[in-house]
């Protein structure tokens, strides 16, 4: 039995050179994609396509006349065997194999290209942790420094057990949190605490959640002051849940009037401080609420940022508000982040200790002092 094989650069090429030398009659046995000969073309993994074409073998396939498409499979009526006819398994096969030979060689580029750009930062055998952090939305440089120092506490063996690399990956990012915890109030003592920080992140609202923990579930005294230097009515949102809670307020609009406020509160044992802007651009003056701030001698100033921000817009706010002279950290809304990665370098830079933290808008459930544990796993997810 005669068999010969042909080689083109594309299938249609190919078909096209059985027909010539075997003539319409020849049945096409096998097609696929071949090494193009000479050493340049290996290296650029460039390849052909190889028809085995026999005239003597008797199957119905045979090679469409010059001009004509390969029958397609909707029109041919189906052969009474549950077999695929050999012209429909040829163009099913062509279309697959070229597919796939552009989808391995685009595989094999990206995969050449990640590896080229990555290994010689990330130590091989973290290199599925490295990823897995910048899915939960790390920055690179940072999700980096992690591997690289978790290499260099580990011994080699050590690295490829998962378990013990993400314990101890949980621990070194604990290590490095900054945790202040809830507010302490000495008996005997009144404690001034205030919010400060952009409009909209949920200084109020978290004011109402400390209100209502400490007067309703700590039975402790609680006083409530408002800053408003632009004498709008950003004040009535607290007055409504002062009277809810059923906490005295105060509303302060000059320097002046803080002396006066703190004396109208009496004997209470907190005092939380509510600071208001009247838009995002256009903040309290900063100085000026450092001035109120310096007057009620308050003990704690939380700057309170939104975990839903981007890293970049948390530090500069961070920056922005320094010369208020924030003595902790508040992170709201981490229930509206998809991820909470990028939280972490903030954390790193912003020299604050965290005291609470915010997941909903339920007051005065949606709250908890900060627990470097518990925040770990919200950045990086479950231990095991
Ligand atoms: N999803 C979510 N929304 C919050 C959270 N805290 C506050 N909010 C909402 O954010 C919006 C602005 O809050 P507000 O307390 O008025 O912000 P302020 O301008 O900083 O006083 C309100 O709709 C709040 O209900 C939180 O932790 N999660
Ligand atoms: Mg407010």
């Amino acid at each position: 039995m005669e068999v010969r094989t042909f080689r083109a650069a594309t299938i249609q090429e190919a078909l096209a050179l059985v027909r010539r030398e075997l003539g319409p009659e020849a049945a096409v046995l096998q097609t696929r994609h071949v090494p193009r000969p000479g050493l340049w073309n290996r290296l650029r993994r460039r390849t052909e396509v190889e028809v085995t074409a026999s005239l003597q073998v008797q199957v119905p396939s045979r090679v469409p006349p010059p001009g004509q498409q390969p029958p397609s499979p909707t029109p041919s009526p189906k052969p009474a065997s549950t077999e695929v006819p050999l012209e429909e398994s040829l163009g099913l096969h062509r279309a697959l194999s070229t597919q796939l030979s552009q989808l391995e060689e685009m595989v094999a580029r990206l995969y050449q290209e990640s590896r080229a750009a990555r290994v010689p930062e990330v130590p091989e055998p973290l290199f599925d942790l490295f990823t897995e952090l910048l899915d939960r939305d790390l920055p690179e440089q940072a999700a980096k420094t992690l591997v690289q120092q978790l290499a260099r506490q580990l011994a080699p063996e050590e690295l490829q057990d998962p378990l013990l690399v993400r314990g101890r990956l949980h621990r070194l990012v604990e290590s490095q949190l900054r945790v202040a915890g809830p507010i302490q109030l000495p008996p005997g003592q009144r404690r001034v605490v205030a919010l400060v920080g952009p409009t909209g992140v949920g200084k109020t609202t978290t004011i109402a959640k400390l209100a209502a923990n400490f007067r309703l579930r700590q039975r402790r005294r609680v006083g409530l002051i408002t800053v408003d230097t632009y004498r709008i009515a950003a004040v009535e949102q607290l007055r409504i849940y002062a009277q809810i809670i059923d906490l005295p307020m105060v509303v302060v609009a000059s320097p002046g009037e803080m002396a006066p406020a703190l004396a109208q509160l009496g004997q209470v044992e907190l005092v939380l401080i509510d600071t208001a802007g009247r838009s995002p651009r256009d903040e309290v003056k900063l100085h000026e609420l450092k001035a109120f701030l310096t007057l009620a001698q308050a003990d704690e100033v939380h700057l309170v940022l939104s975990a839903s921000a981007g890293a970049s817009t948390l530090l500069q706010t961070a920056r922005r508000f320094d010369v208020v002279g924030p003595n902790r950290l508040l992170l709201t809304k981490l229930d509206e982040a998809a991820a909470l990665g990028h939280l972490l370098p903030v954390l790193e830079q912003v020299p604050l200790p965290l005291s609470y933290l915010t997941d909903g808008q339920n007051v005065p459930d949606d709250i908890q002092a900060a627990r470097a544990d518990h925040l770990v796993h919200r950045l990086l997810g479950q231990a095991a």
